[in-house]
């Protein structure tokens, strides 16, 4: 797949109902900026396609809680995100907006397209409405009372007090979250894209075509494709968004998953009004979208499905979604306001873009989620950038300016240790090529990195400042080679850090180079003046970092966890010894099909091995559970769960919010040891 022509890299459009922060940085922006100056530094042609997404609900009750229209809070901050993201570097060659008259025309057309192709599977079906309001209500607006627990305000999609996945005809005395009235039924129709149709063509295209996706990626689409997949609505009940273009459909929009992922291919339109099938329809594009977990799902399954229901279109060659990043331990939380926020980084580290574009990259989620400390981003500033990077540069240029009136000294004799140092940097040149462009991007920074610390070896191993007065000869030839290993750092880290190396060219007084002269040994001639040695990092003191983490505390809201569940009515010791309760090892998971909450699980219980199904799947996943011990209510009569005989009940301990975690004994034990 090597003959690709061009590439047209994506990177998801982030709601413009808030700031980025750098969760959204590290899992999307940071590693798909790399990829592309990295792309250009080749010299390959290649668009980078950003924008924000300005649909959905949640805009539109931010706009009603505010008191303004939901296109206030778009304009608002997509102002900002553009903003925060320009002033980081990341380098889009356009960044739009679904707002745009452009994209509701491509997304309106799309939707048409694969309408007037009888696409679509049309359902009406009866859903609350609002009377006073005038709108039908999404599942999250309806309040009621759990029929479950009793909670009196349990939401249409599930009750947060015992954790229940509801659907709203289930609530008792529901009422609106908008207007507080009693919403009634009313029957409405929708389009509905029958994703079931794909299955076996997603099934062959992604698990077996694509195998070389990344595990986390590959694994979920396997995961849902496995799960079956079934049609979904691709219209809403709202005034907000792409109006649905068909007559008699007053009042409704697309799918904000619907029309978002269109915004790729309207803002390409946008950018290149004259040019941009030859990159949406010429198979010797290379499409590439770099996205967060939450969203692959509608990258490898529903986008994919629409392009191919459109036809004529390209569909990715890859999607490298990331993990999630955390933050201090803690998960983040735009609501709860535990985050870091772009904008106000920029303002509060002036100057250290860079800084951030590093910690991001070299701490990256890529197959894991992971945590972003201030203690981390501390260490790593001081003890790699400035200790090994900085230092290493800024030697260099300071003894040529001390020895050698700031230029660059001839090269003399070379002994084997300079000839072994020289042949270093085409091979860090290839790893760091290669890793890039399987979507390496923490082992790519660590290829980088290895230059700059091949050069502080180089140094301390030859010490050219003690051989100043004895070996003139000698100590040219090692600033000519450190000075060579300086400007293929300028090169190398280009993709990572390009405020720094656009200080690091000046310093070198040389202009941009192309990738090609990466892996030279002759990049600056003899006699090549240099400008002043300035430092390329400055160390962070520890009151910046505890500034930082103050603020953070100050500034979160903790969560609201409801008050846990009121004790249930008394119960003899007799009843509970009735209970059989082992423990017991998961040796097998997987999802049971066409539905969201329940895995079938092997079980060893010790005394034989069984089926149980349990609905757990939306706190655990097959591959989280296989292999962990459990406890079973084993005497619990057999019941069929969706056709299947489940042989007992899995214990677990829920929070007032919903939260589950499986109860199991303290340190591992033999299974069948009786819980009593
Ligand atoms: N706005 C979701 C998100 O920010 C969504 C991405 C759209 S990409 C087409 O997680
Ligand atoms: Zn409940």
């Amino acid at each position: 797949m090597n003959n690709y022509k061009r590439y047209l890299v994506t990177s998801a459009l982030p709601y413009a109902n808030g700031p980025v922060h750098i969760g959204h940085l590290a899992g999307v922006y940071v590693p798909a900026d790399i990829y592309v100056r990295y792309l250009r530094l080749r010299g390959r042609e290649v668009k980078f396609i950003g924008g924000s997404d300005e649909h959905g609900v949640p805009i539109t009750i931010k706009a009603r809680k505010e008191g303004v229209t939901p296109q206030d809070i778009v304009d608002k901050y997509h102002l900002i995100i553009k903003d925060s993201f320009e002033r980081f570097g990341i380098s889009f060659d356009i960044y739009s907006r679904t707002s745009s008259k452009i994209h509701h025309q491509t997304a309106s057309d799309f939707f048409r397209k694969l309408y007037d192709d009888g696409i679509f599977i049309e359902k009406t079906t009866a859903q609350y409405y609002d009377e006073e309001a005038g709108q039908f209500l999404a599942d999250r607006y309806i309040v009621g009372t759990c029929p479950q627990c009793g909670n009196e305000n349990a939401y249409g999609d599930q009750c947060e007090k015992c954790g229940s996945t509801l659907s709203p005809t289930e609530l008792i005395n529901p009422h609106s979250a908008i207007s507080g009235s009693k919403p009634v039924l009313r029957d409405t129709t929708h389009w509905y894209l029958p994703l079931d149709r794909y299955e076996p063509w997603l099934r062959r295209w992604i698990l077996e075509e694509h195998r070389e996706w990344k595990t986390n990626v590959y694994g979920q689409c396997k995961s849902w494709l496995d799960g079956g997949l079934q049609p979904r609505a691709v219209s809403r009940d709202l005034d907000w968004g792409v109006p649905v273009p068909v007559e008699g459909a007053e009042r409704k929009v697309l799918y904000v998953w619907f029309d978002a992922p269109i915004g790729y291919l309207s803002n390409t339109i946008e950018l290149l009004p004259d040019d941009w099938e030859r990159w949406w329809k010429d198979e010797e594009t290379k499409m590439v979208h770099f996205i967060g977990k939450d969203n692959i799902v509608f990258h490898c399954i529903m986008f994919p499905a629409m392009l191919k229901a459109h036809g004529g279109f390209i569909l990715p060659d890859n999607v490298p979604a990331n993990e999630f990043l955390n933050l201090e331990n803690d998960k983040i939380s735009t609501s709860r306001n535990w985050a870091v926020w772009l904008h106000e980084y920029l303002d509060e580290f002036p100057g250290k873009e860079d800084v951030l574009r590093y910690v991001l990259c070299a701490n990256a989620p890529e197959t894991k989620d992971n945590d972003f400390t201030w203690n981390d981003f501390q260490t790593r500033n001081n003890s790699e950038l400035v200790a090994v990077f900085g230092n290493f540069v800024n030697r260099a240029v300071i003894l040529t300016h001390k020895y050698f009136e700031g230029r660059v000294p001839p090269r003399n004799t070379l002994t084997p240790y300079d000839e072994a140092t020289l042949n270093e940097i085409p091979l860090i040149k290839q790893s760091l090529e290669n890793n890039i462009e399987t979507y390496h991007f923490r082992e790519a920074l660590k290829d980088a990195m290895n230059l700059a610390r091949l050069g502080n070896k180089y140094f301390a191993d030859t010490e050219p400042w003690r051989l100043a007065a004895t070996d003139r000869p000698r100590v040219a030839t090692i600033l000519n080679i450190a000075l060579q290993i300086c400007a293929n750092c300028a090169i190398a880290f280009e993709p990572f850090l390009p405020f720094t190396t656009q200080k690091l060219r000046y310093i070198l007084a040389k202009t941009a180079d192309s990738w090609d002269a990466f892996g030279r040994t002759d990049i600056l001639a003899e006699a090549h003046r240099l400008n002043e040695a300035q430092l390329l990092f400055d160390k962070i003191e520890d009151d910046e970092i505890e500034k930082q983490k103050a603020k953070l505390k100050a500034a979160a809201t903790p969560p609201a966890m409801p008050a846990p569940a009121p004790q249930k009515n008394a119960c003899t010791y007799d009843d509970f010894m009735k209970m059989d309760i082992r423990t017991a090892t998961v040796l097998e998971a997987e999802r049971v099909p066409k539905t969201d909450k329940l895995l079938r699980l092997k079980i060893d219980t010790g005394m034989d091995i069984r089926t149980v199904v349990s609905g757990i799947a939306e706190h655990y996943s097959p591959e989280d559970i296989v292999g962990r011990q459990i406890c079973l209510l084993a005497n619990l009569e057999p019941r069929k769960i969706k056709g299947i005989e489940s042989q007992g009940m899995i214990l677990m301990a829920q929070q007032a919010d919903g939260i589950m975690r499986i109860v199991r004994p303290d340190e591992p034990l033999v299974n069948g040891a009786t819980v009593c």
